[in-house]
């Protein structure tokens, strides 16, 4: 018989800060870089920006008691660094730090285990502009400062910290992610560059974990997506495993083995892009080993053989949500070339539907690693609809996320230690990509036009569908 899921299995979902909370003025918080960004693509596309997401900040009693009605005990959320410092560092805002009192105090009083993550994108811009944010080293101090402060005043109720959202996602589209001076944009060192100072942080406050909050585990929430070749002819096998090393090894690695991947440190520096390092990196990173493995799995990667004559490019991205436009595939001359995998479907904006390959990542990695894994972002973005009679009927979404719910129980039935499942979203929230018009919640958020804050909550046929799901502990 499968064995299913384990009791006491944390079953949730996951936001982030500035894309649901909203209020990204009041209460006394600092712009984010992502207010910024968010502001500049918005007048670009027409997309909605950070200003209201979900306004959450307002609902999120509601919010809570719905989550509750779904059954969910834990809730991945992220604090926004710019609502308790909204300089970046210097004194905390009493008013940041009560709202996340608030929040968390009512997730415990419901019966919700706070999964809190340090850092969502969402930079204040006071230290972009003061010193280039991330690309200098200089914010790994204030980043201490902040971690420091956060994990000490919530140490009494929060056990689970994640501490940096998608380094690999930061990597390939850095300028999305992170706020970058267009006269900074064609140096791609600098992406690896981001990523070395986000490592350091990342090894200080796990540290700041182990030592303030007995009992706390910590580790970092890993934009993960294995890769297969797109042929089983050996230079596509090779290319595969290259772009492997690339996108997941190389923060893999340093996360559970304190060092940089070999094989992609060598690719990098023969091509100029390897980070500089300073005495002393390396130790740090080695005493920031993570507790747990904590994966955003949507979909799965395909790579192929490039000649080293090819150019290189960058991941690019789907903005229209109508399937095929995706604007190009990241190759590395030499390395591998990225491909659209011909055996599988794909989401409206080119995301390939894999639940197989969950089960696979799964089982890879907890006998590569040998650490409690989790989920902490996995779902389908959509044009949802509200039909007349005020429904949301997603049955896409429930058959998305049914079939990934399956994939993890068979990783826990051939041996996988698996923790806990927060898909993405909670709740409909800005997406970092479309607004709000591509979706993911299983609480479909209606903001009207005339009057965008009233923002109402509907529970979509999905949320009945989990709520079945947490029930029967993953049996349904
Ligand atoms: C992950 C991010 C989330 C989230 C999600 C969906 O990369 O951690 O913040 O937004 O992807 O992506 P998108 O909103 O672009 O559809």
């Amino acid at each position: 018989m499968e064995k299913g899921f384990p009791k006491g299995f944390l079953w949730g979902a996951a936001t982030s800060a500035y894309q649901v909370e909203g209020a990204a003025l009041e209460g006394g918080k600092g712009l984010s870089q992502q207010d910024v960004v968010n502001k500049e693509y918005s007048q670009k596309t027409g997309f909605a920006d950070a200003s209201i997401a979900s306004d959450h900040y307002h609902h999120y009693k509601e919010d809570v008691a719905l989550f509750k009605e779904m059954g969910f005990n834990c809730y991945r959320f992220s604090i926004g660094w710019s609502r308790i410092f909204p300089k970046g560092k210097g004194e905390p805002n009493p008013e940041g730090v009560k709202f996340y009192h608030d929040l968390i105090n009512e997730l415990k009083a419901n019966g919700m285990e706070p999964v809190v993550t340090l850092y969502h994108y969402d930079l204040p811009m006071a230290l972009v502009d003061e010193y280039d944010g991330w690309v200098n080293r200089e914010v790994v101090k204030d980043f201490e400062h902040y971690a420091r402060f956060v994990i000490n005043e919530f140490k009494d109720d929060v056990k689970y910290w994640l501490t940096i959202n998608e380094q690999s996602i930061i990597v390939q589209y850095w300028t999305q992610k992170c706020y970058i001076r267009p006269e900074l944009q064609d140096n791609n060192q600098l992406r690896y560059q981001i990523n070395h100072h986000m490592n350091l942080a990342h090894a200080i406050a796990v540290k700041l974990v182990h030592e303030l909050v007995p009992g706390g585990m910590a580790g970092a929430a890993l934009g993960y997506a294995p890769v297969y070749p797109l042929t089983s002819k050996p230079e596509d096998v090779m290319a595969a495993q290259n772009a492997h090393d690339l996108r997941n090894s190389y923060y893999l690695d340093v996360y559970f083995k304190g060092f940089y991947n070999k094989s992609a440190w060598i690719y990098l520096e023969e091509n100029n892009l390897a980070p500089i390092m300073e005495p002393g990196d390396e130790e740090l990173m080695k005493e920031g080993i993570s507790d747990f493995l904590a994966l955003n799995y949507y979909a799965s990667e395909c790579a192929k053989y490039c000649p080293e004559t090819t150019q290189r490019r960058w991941s690019g991205f789907n903005q229209s949500g109508k399937k095929g436009e995706i604007s190009g595939f990241e190759t590395q001359p030499g390395f591998y070339q990225m491909c659209k995998n011909p055996e599988l479907d794909t989401t409206d904006w080119d995301w390939a539907i894999d639940p197989t390959g969950l089960e696979y990542i799964f089982r890879d990695l907890y006998t590569r690693y040998n650490r409690p894994l989790m989920i902490t972002e996995n779902g389908l973005g959509a044009y949802d609809t509200l039909t007349e009679d005020g429904k949301v009927h997603d049955e896409y979404r429930i058959a998305y996320l049914r079939d990934h719910v399956k994939a993890m129980k068979k990783a826990i039935h051939y041996g996988a230690e698996v923790i806990g499942y927060m898909p993405w979203s909670a709740l409909d929230l800005l997406s970092t990509s479309n607004g709000v018009k591509k979706r993911y919640g299983f609480i479909y958020v209606d903001r009207s036009d005339d009057d965008p804050k009233q923002c109402t909550r509907i529970r979509k046929d999905s949320f009945y569908w989990y709520q079945k799901v947490i029930g029967s502990n993953g049996e349904d």
